[in-house]
């Protein structure tokens, strides 16, 4: 059985990779995700300026998930951008994802441009909904502004560009997105980053388990599976079949991925599962997957993908 896939016409030998903001920090660890079993990397989200995020502790694993409030700490859009030109004179064949994202629609048109003056052969990813930066809203649920910015975006950039969207929870907040999205040539949609401002308690301290933000932070992991294949599968159905889905959100099993791309993804990415894991999962995942193809009879992601059966 084949897991491989394509994103705009670009050929992946895998489907499965990680999620921006998971091992992806600096080259050691998209070194390490670059050489394990995953399809490519995404960045960290990258900003004009290279930034701490918030403080510590900033990140925690429970039982069923995680939570974060990371506040985009990266190194700066040009440390990814040069990274990547590296890697990708390396692996000719290899098509990356550099994920960025601005504080307004200028810093939007200004990383782009360094995008298109870096030589990048990849795929960008913006970032629309990051829930975690002080002050600052997610973007992805103000929509006229999302609409602003993709019409702005695309008139100053060529290459290939999809968005990080939050999840949404209203049918009709999903036709109206989905409205937008089909104006613009967008790559892909990817679905869903974290779900914002969660709380997690430590029950026996009676205290927050994150420093940032009185404890709020993004949640991730089982807690989001329902909510990302939702999304997934809202999108899959709304948008035009050019604009491609990636599927983020509750992956930690063969079984995760399979449902990720019944629902319509043509790609997925894991998040909370490789923090804990680290970039062996990509290989188990993989297998996982292939066991379940093979006792489904399916040979290719295509036998199946979007398949997903409605009761009469
Ligand atoms: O860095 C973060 O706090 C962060 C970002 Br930019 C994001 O998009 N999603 C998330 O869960 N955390």
């Amino acid at each position: 059985v084949s897991t491989a896939t394509s994103i705009a016409q670009k050929k992946f030998d895998n489907c499965i990779m990680n999620a921006s903001g998971v091992w992806c920090y600096d080259e050691k660890e998209l070194l390490e995700v670059d050489k394990s079993k995953a399809a490519s990397f995404v960045t960290k989200s990258g900003t004009l300026q290279a930034r701490k995020g918030n403080p510590k502790p900033r990140y925690f694993e429970t039982n069923f998930g995680s939570i974060n409030s990371m506040g985009l700490p990266n190194q700066g859009l040009e440390y990814y951008l040069d990274f990547v030109q590296k890697i990708q004179q390396q692996n000719p064949n290899k098509t990356y994802f550099v994920s960025c994202t601005g504080f307004n629609v200028q810093e939007d048109v200004l990383l782009l441009e360094k995008v298109e003056n870096s030589g990048f052969k990849g795929i960008v990813e913006l970032n629309l909904s990051c829930p975690n930066v002080p002050g600052k809203p997610q973007t992805g649920y103000d929509f006229e502004t999302v609409d602003m910015i993709l019409k702005t975006v695309f008139e100053n950039y060529e290459g290939l560009l999809g968005v990080k969207l939050p999840p949404y929870f209203d049918i009709v907040h999903f036709d109206q997105m989905a409205k937008i999205l089909n104006k613009y040539p967008l790559t892909y949609v990817n679905s869903v980053n974290s779900i914002g401002n969660g709380l997690y308690i430590d029950d026996a301290q009676e205290k927050v388990v994150i420093k940032p933000k009185n404890g709020f932070g993004g949640i991730g992991g089982d807690y989001i599976k329902p909510t990302a294949l939702a999304n997934v599968h809202a999108f899959y159905q709304r948008l035009d079949p050019k604009i491609q889905i990636i599927g983020t959100g509750g992956i930690k099993t063969g079984r995760d991925v399979f449902e990720h791309i019944l629902c319509g993804a043509s790609m997925v990415q894991v998040g909370t599962a490789l923090m804990k894991e680290g970039p062996g999962v990509f290989e188990r995942l993989t297998h996982e997957l292939e066991m379940i193809m093979q006792s489904k009879g399916y040979e290719k992601l295509d036998d199946f993908k979007g398949k997903l059966k409605y009761i009469e």
